[in-house]
């Protein structure tokens, strides 16, 4: 097969760039090991930055937001005994939108169906080659059995922090930097209403809690966990009762509502980043260049952030043989991938415990600072709801 971009991962760094070099004209092929059904069923990221719902809408993407999503205006931070809503539309005159990544998903699946665009689910071994020419490949076997080959001037690895992609970057030419947090998250989906209008995120003695949520039936909850949690150890009753502490349920006469819990997983936290996102003709976008804990709700606005820098330098390249954009697309998407792995520390170390009375008396006072200074809203407003893309 011949195409002029070659993507591998079929996740939304993969399918969002088909379909941002599709606007320019620019063909591509996508492959992708699992099944559509397997990628569209994954229950990941919930928050969408104000940026890349105006992104999305740009490219004909906004409709079903406009139509199911839930704008906030802000979160709640909460300890024992208190809760501060933070408005980031005063303090910075941007919000979020609660729309899932599930949601994204089957969005672009339905424009890349809609387009007829070429994406080979169901592949493996895949391998890339030729890379410091201008000539790449990437080669595979097909869900039949068969070796394939796509001839491409450029291949991208949207392949996620499991994929090969980061790996075809020389060990000689890339730097690597990794954090492996001391905790995980349990998460659980619920057929609940939600208790709390907009994001609650906790600190509280036992652990970290998160109240979100995916529509005003579905709830999503979060616990921070030891690492190695088996989630059977997690009864349905220990989860609401760790939920409800947590969260201050009987807290100035708020209640949190449990329901049944349709999907439970544990997920590790760490936070990752390899540089630099290009290799002669290899570039990286999304998890296969970094990773955040998901405190930020940066995990799937950065890979949106990513395609978005990428699709106009891939165009000028492949268009009109202007290679600045492209020269310049690691640094340039580095910046704000170092700002966001940053603020998604910060979050993640603000608001998890340890066993250490020091680091509790820490983190209560940054909370107290954070909800009564401007000053510390702002800085915290203007990350989680996200900087311009190309920052
Ligand atoms: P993805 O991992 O979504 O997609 C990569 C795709 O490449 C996958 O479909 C994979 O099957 C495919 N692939 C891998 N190797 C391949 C190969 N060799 N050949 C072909 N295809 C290959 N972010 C948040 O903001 N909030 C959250 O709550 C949150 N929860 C998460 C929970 C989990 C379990 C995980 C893993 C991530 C979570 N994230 C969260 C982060 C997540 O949303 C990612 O940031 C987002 O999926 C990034 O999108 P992609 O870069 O497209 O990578
Ligand atoms: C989610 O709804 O899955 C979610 C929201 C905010 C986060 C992490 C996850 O910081």
């Amino acid at each position: 097969m011949r195409t002029e971009v070659a993507i591998i991962g079929a996740g939304p760094a993969g399918l969002l760039l088909a379909h941002l070099l599709a606007q320019d004209g620019v063909e591509s092929i996508v492959v992708e090991t699992r099944t559509q059904e397997y990628v569209a069923a994954r229950i990941r990221a919930g928050i969408l930055e104000h940026s890349s719902v105006e992104l999305l809408r740009s490219v004909g993407l906004g409709a079903n937001i406009d139509a199911h999503g839930d704008e906030h205006r802000g979160i709640y931070l909460q300890w024992p005994h208190e809760r501060h809503h933070l408005d980031f539309v005063d303090l910075v005159g941007r919000s979020v939108w609660v729309y899932g990544q599930t949601q994204v998903q089957a969005d672009l699946v339905a424009a890349s169906e809609a387009a007829g665009r070429h994406v080979v689910y169901g592949v493996s071994d895949t391998a890339v080659h030729d890379l410091d020419t201008d000539r790449p490949s990437v080669t595979f076997t097909d869900a039949d059995g068969v070796q394939q080959r796509i001839e491409a001037e450029v291949v991208v690895g949207c392949d996620g922090s499991f994929g090969v992609s980061r790996s075809a970057v020389p060990e000689t030419v890339r730097e690597t930097w990794e954090r492996v947090y001391p905790y995980s998250w349990l998460g659980i989906l619920a057929d609940v209403p939600p208790s709390t209008d907009e994001l609650i995120y906790a600190w509280h003695p036992d652990g970290f809690a998160l109240h979100s949520m995916r529509s005003d039936t579905v709830s999503r909850f979060y616990l921070q966990v030891p690492n190695g949690t088996d989630v059977t150890e997690w009864s349905d009753d220990r989860i609401w009762d760790g939920l409800a502490t947590r969260l201050g349920h009987d807290q100035d006469g708020w209640q949190l509502t449990p329901g049944p819990i349709t999907d439970r997983s544990v997920l590790p936290m760490r936070s990752f980043v390899q540089q630099p996102m290009r290799h002669g003709r290899l570039f990286l976008a999304g998890d296969a260049g970094h990773i955040v804990p998901p405190t930020g709700a940066k995990g799937l606005n950065l890979a949106i952030a990513d395609v978005a820098l990428l699709a106009p330098a891939l165009s000028a390249l492949l268009r009109k043989r202007e290679s600045g954009l492209a020269d310049a697309y690691s640094d340039t998407a580095l910046r704000r991938v170092w700002r966001c792995e940053h603020f998604s520390w910060w979050m993640t170390s603000m608001l998890h415990t340890s066993d250490d009375p020091f680091d509790a008396q820490l983190q209560l006072s940054q909370l107290r600072w954070v909800t009564s200074s401007s000053a510390g809203a702002s800085g915290l407003a203007e990350n989680y709801a996200g900087l311009a893309i190309g920052f």
